[in-house]
């Protein structure tokens, strides 16, 4: 699916820095290779590295965003010779390991296998943020706009659902896999509240900026006959009024709830309403909460900081859900998404609660 992603691309572009925000689609290709060596290759298959020092240019703590393609990465056909060397070393280490009832809390159920999976499956989204900005991209698949699942959906009345107030149980439970951020399971006390059934619209956020002044979203621009349409992957579409408004910031979700006289949920009563059944939760767009990312009671690192640990706290929100770039093997009630409240390139939509 990966390859599958870059495949209409040239290496000119696999090569460009489109944003000091988002890495060159070069290097994630790198790094996803490099992330499943370091821990399937050498941790668990004890291999030397392949390629001497290189572990440290696709480091993505040690190498901000706007850096990266200043790095000596891979590129062009060692980097395509570089992910197959890792898979086929990757495959060679699967057959020597013994995963069931393993005493090692990396190989138990296959977690660390799982965690390559997943981390390799989250990357293609980020992928994604940046093909937006590629010109005449042409996707190898394309998601229909709307659909049965979405007309279900939207008109259906009530428009909002009632949760009732008391203990929920939320995170991930002890069985399968999960990030560590997303453990341990407990319980969070929740008063009633009334969560919308659906996200909002385009239509509601045109109503907004013709209200407020507010904002377009990321990728909007005015058609000249007073209307919007967008121009992602540098087509230019006009706006869907029914579809969920999409690339808005967090500072700007939090005033649309107010402006609509809500607000946004929290992410514990997003996990709740998830769990109850609230709709449309899932692969249309990720949801701004009010919540700071922060470690749940209990927290323990797991099986390294730099995943979750070392971004916990005031300045990362919580998003949570999936988008329509999300891929099936990532999306979970528990899963929990995070950005800084400034960002929008992310496919970041909103939804709104209000106190009962
Ligand atoms: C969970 C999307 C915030 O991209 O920073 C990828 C996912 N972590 N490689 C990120 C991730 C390590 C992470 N987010
Ligand atoms: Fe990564």
């Amino acid at each position: 699916m990966t390859l599958r992603l870059v495949e209409p691309l040239t290496d000119e572009q696999l090569n460009t820095a489109y944003s000091d925000i988002l890495s060159p689609l070069a290097w994630d290709l790198g790094h996803i290779g490099n992330f499943e060596e370091l821990w399937l290759v050498q941790t668990i298959g004890g291999r030397e590295p392949m390629d001497g020092e290189l572990g440290r240019f696709y480091d993505a703590i040690e190498n901000p965003r706007s850096t990266r393609n200043e790095l000596p990465i891979l590129r062009g056909d060692e980097l395509r010779s570089y992910m197959e060397g890792v898979r086929e070393r990757t495959l060679e280490v699967l057959d020597e390991v013994e995963l069931e009832d393993s005493d090692d809390s990396l190989l138990r159920d296959g977690f660390v296998y799982e965690l390559i999976l997943a981390h390799e499956l989250q990357h293609n989204e980020t992928m994604l943020q940046l093909v937006q900005m590629v010109e005449r991209y042409e996707p190898a698949e394309r998601h229909a706009p709307g659909g049965e699942h979405e007309l279900s959906v939207r008109g259906q009345s009530p428009h909002t659902l009632l949760i009732e107030g008391g203990g929920y149980e939320i995170g991930a439970d002890e069985g399968g896999f999960a990030y560590d951020n997303e453990r341990p399971r407990h319980i969070v006390d929740l008063a009633p509240f009334e969560i919308d059934r659906a996200p909002v619209t385009n239509a509601g956020w045109i109503e907004f900026m013709e209200d407020t002044g507010a904002e377009p979203p990321l990728y909007w621009q005015r058609n000249g006959g007073g209307g919007w349409v967008r121009t992602a992957m540098g087509e230019t579409r006009d706006v869907d009024q029914s579809q969920p408004v999409v690339h808005v910031d967090h500072v700007a979700a939090t005033a649309f709830a107010e402006w609509a006289g809500k607000r946004l949920p929290t992410e514990f009563e997003w996990e709740a309403a998830a769990r109850a059944g609230a709709l449309a939760m899932m692969g249309e767009v990720w949801e701004w909460t009010s919540s700071d990312f922060q470690a749940y009671p209990g927290f323990e690192a797991f099986p390294y900081d730099e995943y979750s640990k070392v971004f916990f706290g005031p300045e990362h929100k919580v998003l949570r859900g999936s988008s329509w770039a999300t891929r099936q093997g990532v999306i979970r009630t528990t899963f929990r998404n995070w950005d800084l409240p400034q960002r929008r390139q992310i496919f970041s939509g909103v939804r709104c609660v209000r106190d009962v």
